[in-house]
């Protein structure tokens, strides 16, 4: 098959039609991307943040159609299109525009005199080369846009391959990307299924950078073994959100009903464990079911939840539903689909052995369950392979902040759901099951590149007294010399009684003035390098 269709999950229309890449084209595609790459990285980078921020104004001058086929390609409403897609990709570049340089820069590193006599050192941030972008179909702009432009902010050339469910968006990216001033071969694509994904590391990219299921996440993983090649793995969740009775329990409410439904619960970080604290356990779950009764299913302007993506995540919901249900749980509402729109339901009285406890449900599900104390709701919060997003509701922030530390998850975030995950300045990704490595965030963007130490002797010695020739003397001199630096009792204590070995290295002058004067001039703020 060379040809692959794309529909809406709204109405099942053809919406595209693409050519799968042969994989012979492949390889030439990472040499151009290479070559690209290394004009890039030579740039300065605030001319590289200069080039890439225009991205934000081709997005806006093309927000409405780019809404539109988000919300036809991925089956959701168009407020979360814009709130979703658009806004934290906006963000994020806006970020980088403004921190890129200071994030990158070259950083010189004490270096001690006595060891290092004559000697300043640094580090510099070298871009990979050429970084593959594996991305999802949940978020099939923002999850593809945002690690590709902080690839591109630290001077990669980058290489998408977006889901086979998402081949129009991946093909509006690339024209956006053609309206930015950058190098031939910078940006480019291939479109395939998950055998293009394959091909596209074998073809030995110098980073690859995944966003999807655990199981796919192994297989990139071994597959970038082979040559070895660095990964990074944005893996599913099953976020946790504990709500305390001390809290806003109306706000606490209508934040669940979001965490857990926004995008039909096809978000990585959507909540899919309720907590709630016994005392108020009763009337939350009045709340929560009155709550989602109210809850709409539309597409564009009107509507709560949209249509979900895939057969294959409906399949898997409707599976958790019956599984919870055949365990003795019990549903606020039967099993409901109308076409692609799946009507969200509760489910409380669940238990640890259900599949939908477990497992990733990524689908409008939500379990409720009690927690007795602080300790009970870290237990039960922990008690899962997966660690990515957690949320605690209490007015007390302290507490709060400290039950949250106990988590063990990649990031948490307390009285609110979700938009911790966009913050730009904040690193994203999990641990156990939901992955490993960070993006965004100064972290997140040197992961986009790797450090290159450097240290420069400046000594005006002959030679170093740790070269040839070795003897039984030079070997009590150095033990002097260590227990000088190194050894018990006052500075005078060990001088006196290590005078005579160190006499051996008089002339390698721990006060050498080039290296004052050379790390003199790295602290001022003349320094024209960054
Ligand atoms: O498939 P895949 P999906 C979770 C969610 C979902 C599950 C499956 O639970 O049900 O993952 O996701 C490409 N080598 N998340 O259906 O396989 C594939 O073409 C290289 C959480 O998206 O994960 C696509 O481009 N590439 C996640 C990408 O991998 C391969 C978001 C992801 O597809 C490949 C999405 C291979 N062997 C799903 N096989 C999150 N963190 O938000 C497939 N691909």
């Amino acid at each position: 098959m060379t040809r692959l269709l794309a529909h809406s999950p709204i109405d099942g229309q053809v919406i595209g039609e693409f050519t799968i890449t042969p994989p012979e084209t492949i390889p030439p595609k990472i040499q151009s991307a290479r070559l690209a790459a290394n004009a890039w990285s030579a740039l300065p980078v605030a001319t590289r943040c200069q080039r890439l921020a225009r991205l934000t104004q081709v997005m806006q001058e093309n927000l409405d159609q780019l809404c539109e086929l988000i919300c036809q390609t991925t089956g959701k409403v168009r407020t979360e299109a814009l709130l979703g897609e658009i806004y934290p990709t906006l963000d994020l570049i806006r970020y980088y525009e403004k921190n890129a340089a200071y994030i990158l820069r070259y950083q010189t590193v004490a270096t001690s005199p006595l060891t290092f006599p004559g000697a300043t050192a640094g580090i510099r941030r070298q871009a990979y080369g050429v970084v593959s972008v594996i991305a999802p179909w949940n978020f099939p702009f923002q999850l593809a846009v945002v690690p590709m432009i902080s690839a591109l902010f630290a001077g990669n050339a980058v290489i998408l391959k977006p889901s086979e469910l998402s081949l129009p968006i991946g093909h509006v990216i690339i024209e956006l990307f053609k309206q930015l001033d950058l190098p031939d071969g910078l940006v480019q694509w291939v479109i395939g299924e998950g055998q293009t994904g394959e091909q596209l590391i074998d073809a030995a990219p110098d980073f690859v950078f995944f966003t999807g299921g655990l199981a796919t996440g192994r297989a990139v993983m071994q597959r970038a073994a082979r040559h070895p090649i660095p990964v990074l793995l944005e893996l599913g969740g099953k976020d946790a959100m504990l709500v305390f009775d001390d809290a806003n329990l109306q706000r606490a409410c209508d934040a669940a009903l979001y965490g857990a439904f926004s995008h039909s619960g096809q978000i990585c970080v959507a909540v899919e464990r309720l907590y709630v604290q016994h005392s108020c356990y009763a009337h939350f779950l009045t709340q929560l079911i009155e709550g989602t009764a109210k809850l709409t299913l539309g597409h564009g302007a009107a509507g709560d939840l949209g249509a979900m993506t895939t057969e294959r995540s409906i399949a898997i919901t409707e599976a958790h539903y019956q599984d919870a249900i055949a365990k003795g749980a019990t549903a606020s509402a039967p099993w409901q689909r109308h076409g692609n729109y799946v009507t969200p339901i509760l489910l409380w009285n669940v238990s640890p052995e259900m599949r939908i406890m477990r497992e990733e449900t990524f689908g409008p599900l939500l379990a409720v369950l009690p927690f007795t104390d602080a300790a009970d709701a870290i237990r039960q919060t922990n008690a899962s392979e997966f660690g990515l997003n957690a949320s605690i509701w209490s007015k007390d922030i302290a507490k709060a902040t400290r039950i949250a530390e106990q988590l063990q998850v990649g990031l948490w975030v307390i009285n609110d759901v979700l938009k911790n995950a966009g913050h730009p300045a904040l690193p994203f990704g999990g641990i156990k099951n939901s992955g490993f490595g960070r993006y965004h965030g100064a972290e997140g963007l040197r992961n986009f590149t790797y450090p290159v130490s450097g240290l420069t002797n400046r000594s005006s010695l002959p030679k170093e007294p740790n070269w040839f020739p070795y003897s039984d003397l030079r070997y009590q001199q150095f033990k002097a010399y260590l227990d000088f630096v190194y050894g018990s009792g006052s500075f005078y204590q060990r001088l006196r009684r290590n005078w005579q070995g160190l006499q051996a290295f008089r002339d390698y002058s721990c006060f050498d003035l080039t290296q004052h004067w050379h790390n003199l001039k790295q602290r001022l703020p003349w320094r024209g390098d960054i």
